[in-house]
This record gives C-alpha cells, sequence and structure tokens, in this order.
C-alpha cells in the first residue's frame, strides 16, 4: 500500500462511507500536491503561504458542515474530521486556519447569527474571499476565559469596543474577527469585528518556535465604533464560545490523527532503508518497541476520533467527551512525534523530514483550545461531578 495513505491497522476504512472516502482522497491529494512540497520552507521563514488559501476553500476545509445555502459543503462531521486528519499530516499550522475559519468564524456567525449576517459572512468566509480570526484569549485570561476584562458599551446608534486579545490565529491577515466581551452587566456577547474600523489593529506575533506557518497576532480595540448589527443575536454568555470550541477540539481530535501518521509513516520508511550495525535499524527490537506502541496507539486515537464523530453526527456528544478525544489524540501525537525524532537520530532534527516541524507544531496544539491539564480537570469533573476550577 501507498505509505502516505497508511496506516489503517483495524481496516477502519469499513466505517467509512463512499463520501467520506472521496472527501478523505480530495484533501489527501490537494495535500500532497499543494501543501508538503511547500510547508517546510514558509515554516523556516515563519510565513503562512497564502496561495493555498483557494485550495483549502476547494477542498471543503472551510465550512465542511456549513449548509450549501451559505456556501458550505453540507458535509457529516466524520467528514469534517476526515479533511482535519489530512490537512494536519501536512501541517498543524495550515489545520489551524481550517478549523479557526470553521469552528471559530463561521459556526457562531451560522449559529448564534440571523439571516442577514449569514448570508453577508459565510458565503465570502467558505469560499475563502474572507478569512476569519477569533478573539477569546487576552493577555491576562487565557485559561480561564470567564474572567476577559475586553467589553463594549452601548452609545445608542453603536457599541463602543475596547480591549485587547492575544494569542489570536489569522489574526494578520484576516478581513473579519469573531470577539468576545463582556457588556455593561458582565454578559458575553459576540461581536463581529471587520478589519478596517477605526481604532482596531492586529499586530502580529513573531518569534514562535511553533506553528510557524501559521500567522498569531493580538487584536487591539482601542474605542472601536462598532455597529449595533454586528451583534451575535442568538446566544451569550461563557457557554457561546465554549460552544464554538466543542467544534474546534473535536476537529483537533482528527487532526491531531494526521500529524501522527504522518511521523509514524516516515519513521517506518526509514526503519527499513537506514542500516546500523549490518541491519536496518528496524530490525533491532527497541526500534520495533516504538514502532509497535506507535501504530497500537494511533489506532486507538482513529477509534476513539471516529465513535465521537457518530456521537456528534447524532448531536449526543457531550463537551467532557470531546475534551478527552481532544486530550488523548494531541498527546498521542506528540508522543509519537518525539519518538520518531529519535528514530531518525540525526537526520530527525532537519528539516528534509516533517518530524521536528510536526514535533514543535504540537507544542501550541497541546496548549490551545484548553490546555492538556484543562482538559483532564474537564474529564475530572465529569466523573466526580466536583469541580475543580472554582
Ligand atoms: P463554567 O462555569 O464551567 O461554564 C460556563 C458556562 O458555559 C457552559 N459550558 C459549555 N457550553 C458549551 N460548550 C462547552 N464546552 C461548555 N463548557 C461549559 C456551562 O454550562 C456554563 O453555562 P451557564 O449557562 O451555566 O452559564 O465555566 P468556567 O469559567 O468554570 O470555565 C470552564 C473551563 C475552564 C472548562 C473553560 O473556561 C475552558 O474550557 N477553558 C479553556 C479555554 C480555552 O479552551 N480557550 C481556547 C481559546 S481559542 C483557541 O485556542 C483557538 S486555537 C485555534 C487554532 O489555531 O486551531
Ligand atoms: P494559562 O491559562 O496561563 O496556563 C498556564 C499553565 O497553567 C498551563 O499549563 C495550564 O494548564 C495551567 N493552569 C491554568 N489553570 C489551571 C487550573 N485551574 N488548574 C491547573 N492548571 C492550570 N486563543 C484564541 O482565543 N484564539 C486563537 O485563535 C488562538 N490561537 C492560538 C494560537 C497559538 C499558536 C497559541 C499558542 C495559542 C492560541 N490561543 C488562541 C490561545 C490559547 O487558547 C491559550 O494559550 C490557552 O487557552 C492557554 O492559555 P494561557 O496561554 O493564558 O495559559
Amino acid at each position: 500500500p501507498d505509505l502516505f495513505e497508511a496506516p489503517d491497522y483495524y481496516n477502519l476504512d469499513e466505517l467509512l462511507t463512499d463520501e467520506h472516502k472521496l472527501v478523505r482522497t480530495a484533501a489527501r491529494e490537494w495535500v500532497k500536491r499543494d501543501v508538503s512540497p511547500i510547508i517546510e520552507d514558509y515554516a523556516q521563514k515563519a510565513e503562512f503561504p497564502t496561495q493555498i488559501i483557494k485550495g483549502l476553500a476547494e477542498i471543503g476545509a472551510f465550512g465542511p458542515y456549513i449548509p450549501h445555502e451559505y456556501g458550505g459543503a453540507g458535509l457529516d462531521q466524520i467528514s469534517y474530521g476526515l479533511i482535519m486528519q489530512e490537512i494536519e499530516r501536512g501541517d498543524s499550522g495550515v489545520r489551524s486556519t481550517a478549523s479557526v475559519q470553521s469552528s471559530l468564524v463561521m459556526y457562531p456567525i451560522w449559529k448564534y447569527g440571523n439571516e442577514e449576517q449569514r448570508l453577508k459572512y459565510l458565503p465570502k468566509l467558505a469560499s475563502g474571499e474572507w478569512m476569519g480570526c477569533f478573539g477569546l484569549t487576552e493577555p491576562d485570561h487565557g485559561s480561564n476565559p470567564g474572567g476577559m476584562v475586553t467589553n463594549f458599551k452601548d452609545m445608542g446608534d453603536h457599541y463602543l469596543l475596547n480591549g485587547a486579545k492575544m494569542w489570536i490565529s489569522n489574526a494578520p491577515f484576516a478581513q473579519v474577527a469573531v470577539v468576545w466581551a463582556k457588556n455593561e452587566e458582565g454578559r458575553i456577547h459576540g461581536l463581529i469585528v471587520e478589519r478596517g474600523m477605526e481604532g482596531f489593529s492586529t499586530p502580529e506575533t513573531h518569534n514562535k518556535w511553533s506553528l510557524r506557518a501559521s500567522a498569531t497576532g493580538e487584536l487591539i480595540f482601542d474605542n472601536v465604533k462598532v455597529p449595533k448589527e454586528n451583534l451575535l443575536p442568538n446566544k451569550s454568555g461563557l457557554g457561546a464560545p465554549l460552544g464554538c470550541l466543542d467544534s474546534a477540539r473535536f476537529g483537533i481530535a482528527w487532526g491531531a490523527i494526521g500529524a501522527a501518521m504522518d511521523c509514524y509513516d516516515t519513521a517506518l520508511r526509514y526503519s527499513k532503508e537506514r542500516m546500523q550495525f549490518g541491519k536496518p535499524i528496524g530490525q533491532f527490537q527497541l526500534q520495533q518497541k516504538k514502532l509497535a506502541e506507535m501504530i497500537t496507539e494511533i489506532t486507538k486515537a482513529q477509534l476513539l476520533a471516529w465513535k465521537l464523530g457518530v456521537m456528534r453526527n447524532n448531536g449526543t456528544a457531550t463537551s467532557a467527551q470531546i475534551s478527552m478525544a481532544k486530550r488523548n489524540n494531541v498527546d498521542m501525537a506528540i508522543n509519537i512525534a518525539r519518538e520518531a525524532r529519535q528514530m531518525l537520530g540525526g537526520m530527525g532534527i532537519s528539516g528534509e523530514y516533517s518530524i521536528m516541524r510536526h514535533s514543535m507544531n504540537l507544542e501550541s496544539v497541546i496548549t490551545y483550545e484548553g490546555t492538556h491539564d484543562i482538559h483532564l480537570l474537564i474529564t475530572g469533573m465529569d466523573v466526580t461531578g466536583l469541580n475543580a476550577f472554582k
């Protein structure tokens, strides 16, 4: 079999429909052709390759499950997951761009917006004509977003927005920002802020050693006049942004498998080619242990993601179940990246191979969308009924 398509140790393809496989093939072929050959170079330069935006839109990565009437691909949750998996096989930073656009910008406009907002923004976001970002995290409020200080006041004919967001993916080039801020009563609402509004700026964050091919920045609001029609009317409170995170975390649980697959494939291939002591290194038991553990963990993660996809499709997945998959699968991927890097010896640190880039990228993935420890505490709260955050 083509190693790029592997691994599928438990023949999980049997669980997929023809549509799932077609969507996956389209994403896979596009990543192989348009992302993998250029991405190392962009990561080294610390630049987002804007030329791939059109291709991301074409494979349905912008709003995979948003209905056709709003320009989305109208697919199910498993197709969404498979697209994220294939993109992250290329690079977690590219998957981040797609996650943010779909789950953190299009999703809230679709779910919490009115019809005018859906029609104004969703088709342009689906086609990639406009790119979006999501502002929840602040300099002093990361894991505890409920403490945010960004706020807006009702000025009669508009809102006046003040505050700052930090670590925002896509911020430096986004035309549209979905921003979470408190009103005068301290209630959290979503506002659509557009580039060009006076007092709104998006300085880029430099010197990242992780997600270098993804642009990250701040969102600064200095008395920004936001038209009243830009408030998302249909949901407020912390549950509104957390609902978006459920969708993004689900996609990350699938995406991380893609990064792990690429590291495993690379290490497996290398272990059969690299000769030391007169043998391929794959013949040594210590190297076989690494590969055997990798394929076991990938297979478990695939099953977790697939079943979660079934539950997302029928609307029964709980936020805690999503947390478990995000936490497990990202941890699985970061461990595989680290082991795979060692298997390549000195070559493991070189940009000739993708492993070190995946390894560094996953340091962000294990932190954003809720850190590894925050997700553990969500599981802990779910099973004990006792809240460690309060
Ligand atoms: P808590 O009191 O537990 O909950 C507040 C309200 O929210 C409801 N809720 C949820 N609703 C929907 N989905 C969820 N997952 C929900 N979790 C909780 C909850 O029922 C409650 O509703 P109500 O009506 O009673 O008010 O909230 P808390 O303040 O104790 O915090 C809980 C905690 C720590 C789990 C949460 O705040 C959290 O998840 N923190 C992590 C922050 C985080 O994930 N930030 C991500 C920023 S975005 C990002 O990283 C993008 S990276 C993208 C990329 O590049 O791919
Ligand atoms: P902190 O919350 O300060 O956490 C520091 C440490 O303390 C962590 O290990 C954490 O697990 C631990 N900790 C915190 N609270 C507890 C507790 N109660 N119990 C035990 N341990 C605890 N945010 C957005 O809004 N939009 C984006 O697009 C976005 N993109 C990002 C892109 C990148 C590359 C990165 C790195 C981050 C991005 N983020 C984004 C922000 C991300 O969600 C936050 O970094 C993350 O939620 C953690 O917040 P923090 O960095 O403030 O860490």
